[in-house]
């Protein structure tokens, strides 16, 4: 998103000009810690992190490959959200090829809530038979109601990232690493799979691509494990296509059409879309969508899966517009309280209320037991900051930037009242932006940038910053002149700028000081190296 002249306060940009490859390579090589060389990661810097970052060892993984001597039927118990179902996927086809096949339960948000509870098992016992319980993407949180069941005598696994308050006792398996998501610890258990030969290169492969969507689903540190499982994800989606027929039928309803798959794709068009189907649907659709190879089932699920997506879009734009009257500023927070706000879509109001105006935003749902969610874009704790007032809620959990809660509606005033009362500060994140002198305009920047994909959580893309920008050639793009590809004047080989909704107090003939960032456009199985314009100075 442009922001125009908001912005002097967000850049952090560097005094040194940078007027070497030399110097620019060092600064890249410094931003993510990694040297060039280590950019192009293999299957052995795979399993040497699985060993060293997930603890993950061969004779810890053959405790899970001897499951199948002491047991006949597992139940996999994952979560509705894209970690939990696409670790759920990675599991089931590794429980299949070790001739163990396993049924799947995803708990449906609303109905059951998070994790394991006494009612939602009771439930389970009555649908299903089975003598292996093996949570994943959830368990740690339920430990108690886990090892009573063990003590009962039944069978049970736990595999998962949530932070721990304790080591379990006495269960029959047990993988826990809060480094990476579920899908994340999923493929570690699956990479000893196929170094044993138990699936194919072509099954390793799909998983891969699907752990990659997990891992950033759950936005997940991009270092060391997580950023080889993102990068071998996205090399092979590039390289093979997607191996997930439902993947596949996802991105032609989703009317995706290029051929080239990056961090934007799964952001922004695959991620969403799984996590709708358990947002206002059920996330057993998205679950069958990546599990079936009928014909008409990936028709019928991913027009399904579109479907709710849509709605999940629609139906967050219409109450934020019915209700944006009914947020409550109290101290540095906002609050919106509507009882009937589906659950499934709190959070993402909550990150759009906070993106808006720039501050925290909580927003609460239900009635008598009440779910609350809150998105910051600030430099602060939130989960933290919230648990200042910890003996207001029935539960609270989440990280620096969003945390989700419940609460007894009785609560809500005082709740109100603490907020209200409680000083964060509103700094927000500065972003560094590299000075760079024109001579460096040239391809190879695109090119050298690059590499070091793909950029998310603890892997920042790069930006850079230009004072001296004089425009050759001007051209629109489209119609309504908001976008425009731009030349520069001093370098003539220097790849095309653009920019996307110029601000209306900008010409394009007047830009001089500005930010942009390097990428490559891929069309028609070509590549256009070229400069986003950001910002301007
Ligand atoms: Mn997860």
């Amino acid at each position: 998103m442009l922001q125009g002249k908001l912005s002097h306060s967000f850049w952090q940009v560097e005094e040194e000009k940078i007027t070497t490859w030399r110097e620019l390579e060092k600064k890249l090589e410094q931003n993510f810690g990694e040297t060039k060389e280590k950019l192009k990661p293999t299957l052995a810097d795979l399993e040497s992190a699985i060993q060293k970052e997930i603890n993950l060892t061969p004779t810890k993984a053959g405790e899970f490959f001897q499951l199948p001597n002491s047991f006949q039927h597992p139940l996999i118990y994952g979560d509705y959200d894209a970690d939990g179902i696409t670790s759920s996927y990675i599991l089931a086809t590794l429980l299949r090829h070790l001739s163990f096949p396993c049924q799947l339960f995803l708990p449906h948000r609303q109905n059951d809530g998070y994790g394991v509870n006494s009612k939602t098992l009771s439930r389970l016992k009555k649908a299903f038979y089975f003598d292996l319980l093996i949570t994943i993407d959830n368990g740690v949180n339920d430990l108690p109601l886990l090892e009573n069941l063990k003590k009962e005598g039944q069978g049970v696994a736990v595999i998962d990232h949530h932070s721990l308050k304790r080591q379990p006792s006495h269960l029959d398996f047990f993988l826990h690493n809060t480094h990476t998501s579920a899908a994340g610890l999923a493929l570690a258990l699956a990479f000893y799979g196929y170094q044993k030969n138990i699936i194919s290169r072509q099954v390793w492969l799909e998983l891969l691509q699907l752990a990659s969507i997990g891992v950033l689903a759950d936005q997940m540190p991009l270092r060391g494990f997580n950023y080889v499982v993102a990068k071998l994800g996205l090399e092979s989606l590039n390289r093979e296509g997607p191996l997930n027929p439902g993947l596949t039928a996802l991105l032609k309803q989703a009317s995706w059409s290029k051929e080239y798959f990056d961090e934007y794709i799964l952001n922004f068009i695959i991620i969403p879309r799984l996590n709708a189907a358990g947002r206002i649907g059920s996330a057993n659709l998205a679950l069958k969508l990546l599990s079936t190879r009928k014909e008409n089932l990936l028709e019928s699920l991913s027009r399904e899966i579109e479907r709710l997506n849509h709605q999940r879009q629609l139906s967050t734009e219409e109450y934020l517009n019915d209700y944006q009257n009914e947020v409550e500023q109290l101290g540095n927070f906002l609050l919106l309280y509507q009882e009937d706000i589906p659950e499934g879509i709190i959070g993402l109001i909550a990150n759009q209320l906070s993106q808006k105006y720039r501050r925290p935003a909580v927003v609460i749902t239900g009635k008598g037991e009440l779910k609350g969610s809150v998105r910051s874009p600030a430099i602060f704790h939130l989960t933290q900051t919230l648990r200042h007032f910890d003996d207001l809620f029935l539960s609270l959990g989440g990280h620096q930037k969003a945390a989700g809660f419940s609460l007894k509606e009785d609560k809500l005033e005082a709740l109100k009242h603490s907020l209200k009362n409680e000083r964060v500060s509103l700094k927000m994140e500065e972003k560094n932006a590299h000075f760079i002198s024109p001579s460096l305009l040239e391809e190879k920047l695109v090119y050298l940038v690059n590499d070091y994909h793909p950029f998310g959580v603890a892997r920042p893309r790069p930006f850079f910053f230009l004072d001296e920008f004089q425009a050759r050639k001007i051209y629109p793009l489209g119609q309504g002149g908001k976008h425009y590809k731009l030349f520069l004047k001093q370098e003539k080989n220097s790849p095309p700028f653009l920019i996307f909704n110029l601000p209306s107090t900008f010409s394009p003939s007047t830009i001089q000081k500005l930010i942009f960032t390097p990428e490559i456009n891929h069309f028609n199985h070509q590549q256009y190296p070229q400069f986003r314009i950001v910002d301007l100075l």
